[in-house]
């Protein structure tokens, strides 16, 4: 990463026309710098927090009319010296004031190069650096809500505890290799036993709780799959209630998947159509259903469409051992309700399967409810500690490794050394995850992927 004391800048609202824009600056310079093309009060003299209306002008034009916020160090959110500036949302004048900016030295911000800033100036730790993108992406109620208590430290204080309880039984048993071959036990194995027990039940907790993390950050990619005809497209369309894939009563008529999404009960679903799954001796529809198999090993939930009009209770039976095969959970969906042969009718309704018209409005609603029993998740409320985070739950579970190979090597009698050692590692993962323990590598990877101006 590039010095932390030079001035950047960025623009932090979106790009293209508004009524107005904000740039954003931070570093030490940057009022002072601010305070050059400014014409109005002296800025280097203003209390923070403060807002001053004037010109930016270069020697040879005036830029713009603007409001310019002021922000000391230690009070802003970098803990810079910072500045915004609101000026009107012309793309062009936003890229004259950027370039005043750069020929008084300062430069462009890296993406979430002010977010690292604020991190690395000791504001908040790691996990709340990172809770600070996922609320700027949060498309749901439950993902925001998420973001919010992680953000507000939630999370981060339940992994500080764990460091603590740790470190404390570290720093005994490092004591006791300080006394070499004296034979004192500072730390009591039976309580030692009690803590990771207590320690590596609570880690599986907060690695469970991912599962219900990753589906409020990630959304749940549903596939619909079927044979071709079954009403698969229609099945989308009356989802997404919009003419999202072409619908004709020719078989095979997808052939790439087609995908969308949609909330429902504050979970996002990704619904991916999918080309209709038969023998086939046309090479394009053979691709496209190499494709379905694709998104069928990786979905989270299969919605399969049976042609209740036009297939026979065997032919189900057998289709179904093919999905089960899969080991995802599905949703069996008799379609074509109104025109539905009758021992396929009795199948579809002893197998469970939800029997629909999927190009009746009714259907919609009953799936959709269907869908929603079935993967129904909590709400998230304040207060909640939900990891959604993929990085931490790999921290978490590389934790409760290292703690669980400490406590077998209680359980044989190992020696305080190879203790000390999975206890160390034990503490270096949690640290990982705060931030306590950080390579140059990893934060560049984590706010790389926030936007410019964050
Ligand atoms: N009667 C009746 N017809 C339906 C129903 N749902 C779909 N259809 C008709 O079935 C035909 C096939 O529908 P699609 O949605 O294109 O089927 P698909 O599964 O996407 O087919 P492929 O893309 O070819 O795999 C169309 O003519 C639809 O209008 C239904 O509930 N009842
Ligand atoms: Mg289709």
């Amino acid at each position: 990463m590039t010095p932390r004391e030079d001035t950047i800048i960025a623009l932090a609202t979106p790009q293209g026309t508004s009524a107005l824009a904000i740039i954003r600056l931070s570093g030490n310079d940057s009022i002072h710098l601010t305070a050059k093309l400014f014409r109005g009060k002296d800025l280097t003299q203003q209390k923070t927090h403060t807002v001053h209306w004037g010109t930016l002008q270069t020697p040879s034009k005036v830029l713009d009319e603007v409001l310019v916020t002021v922000f000391h160090e230690g009070r802003s959110f970098t803990r810079e010296n910072s500045v915004e500036i609101s000026c009107h949302g012309s793309p062009l004048i936003v890229k004259e004031i950027i370039q005043a900016f750069l020929h008084q030295g300062a430069r462009l911000a890296q993406p979430g190069e002010f977010t690292q800033r604020a991190f690395l100036n000791g504001r908040f730790d790691l996990a709340q650096a990172e809770a600070v993108a996922d609320l700027i992406h949060a498309e749901t109620d439950n993902a925001r809500q998420a973001a919010l208590n992680q953000m507000r430290g939630g999370f981060s204080k339940e992994i500080q505890r764990l460091r603590e309880e740790l470190i404390h039984f570290a720093s005994l048993i490092e004591l006791e290799l300080d006394f070499g071959e004296e034979d004192v036990e500072f730390a009591k194995r039976s309580d030692l036993r009690q803590l990771m027990e207590q320690l590596l039940g609570y880690l599986e907790r907060l690695i469970r709780s991912f599962q219900q993390g990753r589906v409020i950050k990630d959304g749940i990619p549903t596939v619909i799959a079927g044979k071709p005809n079954a009403g698969k497209s229609t099945l989308l369309n009356a989802l997404l209630n919009e003419e999202r894939a072409i619908v004709s009563d020719i078989p095979g008529t997808t052939r790439d998947a087609i995908e969308d999404e949609m909330t429902l009960g504050g979970i996002r679903f990704r619904f991916i159509d999918t080309a209709g799954l038969r023998e086939t001796t046309d090479a394009i529809e053979a691709m496209g259903i190499e494709r379905t198999h694709t998104h069928l090993r990786k979905a989270s939930l299969i919605l399969y469409v049976f042609d209740l009009s036009n297939t026979t209770p065997a032919a189900m039976e057998a289709e179904e051992a093919q999905v089960k095969k899969l080991n995802i959970p599905y949703l069996k969906i008799g379609n074509k309700a109104d025109k539905a042969l009758a021992d396929n009718l009795t199948w579809a309704q002893a197998h469970e399967a939800l029997v629909i018209s999927a190009s009746h409005p009714a259907a919609v609603d009953m799936l959709q409810k269907t869908i929603l029993a079935r993967f129904a998740l909590p709400d998230v409320k304040p207060g909640d500690v939900v990891v959604t985070n993929v990085r931490h739950v790999q921290q978490l579970q590389e934790t409760s490794e290292a703690l669980t190979r400490a406590l077998r090597g209680l359980d044989t009698g190992t020696t305080g050394d190879l203790l000390a050692m999975d206890i160390r590692q034990a503490l270096y993962h949690l640290g990982e995850i705060t931030g306590t323990i950080t390579t140059d590598d990893l934060l560049d990877n984590i706010f790389s992927k926030f936007c410019i101006g964050k």
